[in-house]
């Protein structure tokens, strides 16, 4: 009696085992395929991006790769993804420069801070975090500052990967880097705002004296008629407006960013990749994370 209880007890915890064993498998297949899904989703944005520069000139927020993709059903899952460009924001690094363009890029960051209540003042800080120099500026902060901190650390004194990147910066808040994450990026110095992709919010720190129903008239002018060149976008600002400079200012955009969700069963992958996109050439991708 005795021994045929222990014989049960025994299955059952064998069978319960088996049991936990499979469901991790499976959850492990799940999750492996999730991934290889995403990962295929990349490739194919890659594709998309590359097909569009053998049809077009210029890039707007009409054409193929600029349309997300709707959760599509695959067996025992779905997938979903978006390509923004990398091009409508304004780019961080741009800090770290010297130069008349440098600094046209820096009063847009500049003004985008000012209007969306970002890290105005860490301003020079950030462009001590990313210039070569260990040289203080006015309100910045140079590897003292940041030895000086509980946990001692240094700064890069090099053009940064990712926006979040700044959130080590000196002065710079959760919720100020929160207020301005959507408008800024990371991309190497030099590499021009698309005035055909820029939202409304970047276009009003590109312009000055812009009133909310200027940038209205002009990004639904954009969508009528988007810009072949810059010279265009000027020509085509509504009254009141002014464009200091042209400098850091295109039509077209060489990165973008991808980002796929795969489900399969109960797991979620994400892919997200930036791609760089020279003429004639298969997109490169910069950076790209799986989890
Ligand atoms: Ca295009
Ligand atoms: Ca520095």
């Amino acid at each position: 009696m005795l021994l045929a209880a222990f014989a049960a007890a025994v299955a059952a915890t064998v069978f319960a085992d088996q049991q936990r064993w499979s469901r991790s498998v499976e959850h492990r297949r799940d999750q492996v395929q999730a991934q290889a899904i995403a990962i295929a989703g990349v490739q194919w944005a890659r594709q998309i991006l590359f097909d569009d520069a053998r049809t077009s000139a210029i890039d707007t927020l009409a054409e193929p790769w600029a349309l997300r993709l709707p959760p599509i059903p695959l067996d025992n899952g779905e997938i979903r993804g978006a390509i923004i460009d990398a091009q409508s924001r304004l780019n961080i690094n741009a800090l770290g420069d010297a130069g008349t363009r440098a600094d046209v890029e820096r009063s847009r960051i500049a003004r985008l801070f000012v209007q969306r209540r970002g890290p105005v003042a860490a301003l020079d800080a950030i462009a001590d975090w990313i210039d070569r120099d260990s040289i203080v500026r006015a309100g910045g902060a140079e590897d003292a500052w940041y030895l000086a901190r509980p946990s001692p650390s240094l700064t890069p004194n090099a053009p940064i990967m990712r926006v979040s990147e700044i959130a080590a910066v000196r002065g710079v808040t959760d919720d100020s880097l929160a207020a301005v994450d959507a408008f800024v990026t990371a991309l190497p110095p030099g590499t021009p705002v698309n005035v055909n992709t820029a939202s409304a919010e970047v276009l009003a720190a590109i312009v000055d004296g812009a009133s909310i129903d200027a940038i209205a008239a002009l990004t639904a002018s954009r969508a009528q008629k988007p810009f072949t060149t810059v010279a265009e976008f000027r020509a085509r600002l509504p009254s009141g407006v002014r464009l200091d400079s042209e400098d850091a200012l295109d039509v077209k955009s060489r990165f973008f960013e991808v980002t796929i969700e795969a489900r399969q069963g109960a797991t979620l992958a994400r892919a997200r990749a930036l791609v760089r996109r020279e003429p004639e050439h298969w997109p490169a991708i910069v950076w790209q994370i799986v989890e």
